[in-house]
């Protein structure tokens, strides 16, 4: 019989391993009857799940479609110029690298093609919303390069104003101090569109490049939902797994004049041999994220994204920058309730079946391991056709769990109505009796 919630189109071929195969099957039960809230998460597809799964994965292929340093690469070739061309395509970028293993890869290989050691560069500021590979004390970046940082307006009472915006005066004033070589914009945790515009007049009012970290719009760009860096930045690197919806990996856009720096930087820069089966299922995601539904699907993220933060301050929680214009809500918990603490929010969401991560907010009094804030993501269960109804329904659910968290009763109630709700949006029907 085949099982009620299957892990991938290949779960037959692994019966000789009955242990990978029940770990795969308990996290296949744990996707299907639980919430997917973490904005960096997504569903792919059954075809990108093949794609990657396929025999591609024993080719060994370092160098570029046509320059490689093993033999029998004819096929992968195709495979990745198919991939570059498709990606190419999709964000009319001049030249793409579709070999980073992830979108830290991704970003350390656009520094390197960019900056000599020791040059400055101004990104944002981690617990303002940017990302460890920004310049974060812990990550490797800041050790080669020195990082300057900008961060958001603060808060304000006014509604119609609420501030914890990217403060481009902020920006303006520190790459007119620091000269940075390089200016890089994008987050892990901003829920408002990032115009590219006004970070390039910076950026060329002080001679520096400008990196666009598409991480999590790209999707959203893609579908046309938010403005596209293409054309503007110099180099735009983004995750392929987010909104984007492909396999877990990063890529690179960049302008012909930048292509061979960015290559070299890649491999032999950074990498060793790519993994080609997931520049497979990279060019199935491509292909996918240009068609029509693709479109339609960016919007519904965004317009679910909004549902959810409405619920959200329906319940009595504080959104950071006010609501949401992408995929992303961030929630301020110290105004519902001031002892509960981001860490004990997602553990508590956890037991109740409602998957999302903890989170900074700006200027947050509590470490990053602890933190004041929430960080829930659309992208995912807006893939299984969940609309805003079921993010009004999940807001609610997220305020009844938090009030009742030393409540074992209320934990169990919201579970079953979790579970419920999810049986309604399988992530893979396709896959189910497959
Ligand atoms: N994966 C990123 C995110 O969750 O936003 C962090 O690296």
């Amino acid at each position: 019989m085949s099982p009620a919630h299957p892990a991938s189109p290949f779960d037959g071929w692994l019966t000789g391993d009955p242990e990978v195969l029940a770990l795969l099957g308990d996290e296949a039960e744990r996707q299907s009857t639980t919430l997917q809230l973490i904005a960096s998460e997504n569903f792919t597809s059954p075809a990108v799940l093949a794609a990657s799964g396929s025999i591609l994965t024993n080719k060994y292929a370092e160098g570029y479609p046509g320059r490689r340093y093993y033999g029998g690469n004819q096929v992968v070739d195709r495979i990745e110029d198919l991939a570059r061309d498709r990606l190419t395509a999709l964000f009319g970028a001049e030249h793409a690298n579709v070999q980073p293993h992830a979108g830290a890869t991704a970003n350390l290989a656009a520094y390197q093609a960019l900056l000599d050691p020791g040059d400055t560069v101004l990104a944002m500021r981690l617990d303002h919303g940017g990302h460890l590979t920004h310049g974060s004390p812990a990550s490797i970046t800041s050790k080669v390069w020195r990082f300057v940082s900008y961060g958001v307006s603060a808060a304000t009472d006014d509604p119609d104003k609420p501030g914890e915006i990217i403060d481009f005066d902020q920006v303006a004033d520190v790459a007119r101090r620091e000269r940075p070589k390089l200016v890089v914009a994008g987050s892990t945790a901003y829920a408002r569109i990032i115009d590219p515009l006004p970070f390039r007049e910076i950026a060329d009012s002080v001679g520096a490049r400008f990196l666009f970290d598409a991480a999590h719009p790209a999707g959203l760009i893609a579908g046309g939902a938010h403005p596209s860096p293409v054309g503007v930045a110099d180099v735009v690197t983004f995750t392929t797994h987010k909104t984007l919806r492909g396999p877990r990996g990063g890529a690179i856009l960049c302008t012909a004049e930048l292509a061979k720096a960015v290559d070299a930087a890649v491999f032999p820069g950074l990498q060793g041999g790519p993994l080609e089966h997931v520049v497979a299922a990279k060019a199935v995601a491509f292909a996918e994220a240009a068609r029509p539904e693709f479109a339609a699907y960016a919007a519904q993220v965004v317009a679910n994204a909004r549902a959810l933060a409405d619920a959200l301050a329906t319940e009595g929680f504080r959104l950071v920058s006010g609501g949401t214009e992408n995929h992303q809500v961030l929630v301020d918990l110290r105004s519902f309730d001031a002892d509960l603490t981001g860490k004990e929010a997602q553990e508590v969401l956890d037991r109740a079946g409602i998957t999302c991560n903890r989170n900074t907010v700006p200027d947050d009094p509590r470490s990053p391991f602890v933190t004041s804030g929430l960080r829930l993501g659309s992208a995912a269960q807006t893939t299984t056709g969940m609309g805003e109804a079921e993010m009004t329904r999940i807001g609610g659910l997220i305020g009844r769990t938090l009030r009742g968290r030393s409540d074992d009763a209320v934990l169990a109630s919201v579970r079953a109505e979790v579970r419920e709700l999810c049986a309604g949006f399988p992530p893979y029907p396709t896959l189910a009796g497959a």
